[in-house]
């Protein structure tokens, strides 16, 4: 993958690479459950770790939503997102900047093609009609670069909603069952299903899962590279690289925790 930009232009006071305490040394954050709380906005306390870190190694963020979320979460008024970080991967790391500027990544849709990707559209959307589950809204299937997202009740639904819906789902697995039965009908399509959320699953080709990411870092140099994620676990979105053995990965219950961990790990050390 040819994605490294050809010069690094460090923005305004950020330290280069070579002079931070680590410069070999990347941490990659997963965004809910990890950098704030789920589709939530990240904490001033998160912000001002996030900064800090950077005086000690590269900061990244690597998440499964797509960059408009992410950038709503992460958001500091005043300030540009893309440039707090040293490495953005929205969407796994299909949509990648590197010190603001974009890089190179693969389509959901030029590797699927036109005619299978309406076969699953139909297919899902037929689905979803005959779906009993108390309540429905809008936005069912949000269609991205490098992957679709599916919700059963709707993208559209309140934060309460959501909430409910994650209830009912953990009793009812409206979301697990619709994943097992896709995942036998159209096994040819060489795709995984991954619940990463509460309301959704994301659909990719297998491989695309967080893992993507890692090609765009592979000839940057570093030799540690640490991956902070909630969904840890099998089945989890971060599952993938935090079992990687590229990565030394952590698993968090809270965006304090990874606060918590930053100071273990890098601030407290002298
Ligand atoms: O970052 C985890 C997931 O966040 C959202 O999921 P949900 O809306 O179901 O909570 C989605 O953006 C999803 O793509 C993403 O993986």
């Amino acid at each position: 993958m040819a994605t490294t930009t050809p010069q690094n232009v460090f923005p305004k006071g950020v330290l280069p690479f070579a002079e931070r305490k680590h410069p070999k040394t990347i941490c990659m954050f997963d965004v809910d459950g990890t950098l704030s709380l789920a589709r939530q906005s990240a904490t001033p306390e998160m912000h001002a770790a996030l900064k800090k870190l950077r005086g000690y190694t590269a900061v990244a963020f690597v998440g499964g939503s797509d960059l408009v979320k992410i950038v709503e979460q992460l958001e500091v008024k005043g300030e540009d997102v893309i440039e707090n970080f040293d490495y953005c991967f929205s969407e796994n790391g299909l949509t990648a900047f590197k010190l603001g500027q974009p890089l190179a990544s693969a389509s959901f849709i030029e590797h699927v093609g036109e005619e299978e990707y309406k076969n699953l559209v139909n297919f899902v959307l037929r689905y979803f009609s005959e779906l009993d589950i108390p309540i429905k809204r809008g936005t069912f299937i949000e269609y991205r670069r490098g992957m679709v997202n599916m919700s059963p009740i709707g993208r559209a639904c309140s934060l309460e909603e959501r909430a409910a819906f994650y209830k009912y789902d953990q009793e009812h697995k409206v979301r697990e069952k619709m994943v097992k039965i896709l995942q036998e009908k159209f096994a040819h399509l060489g795709l995984t299903f991954a619940i990463g959320g509460q309301i959704s699953f994301d659909v990719f080709p297998h491989g695309w899962d967080k893992t993507y990411s890692l090609g765009h870092i592979e000839n940057e140099g570093f030799d540690q590279i640490h991956f902070f994620g909630d969904k840890t676990f099998p089945g989890g979105n971060d599952y993938e690289i935090f079992e990687d053995p590229r990565t030394i990965g952590h698993t968090v219950t809270s965006p304090e925790h990874t606060q918590q961990l930053l100071e273990e790990l890098f601030f407290s050390k002298a």
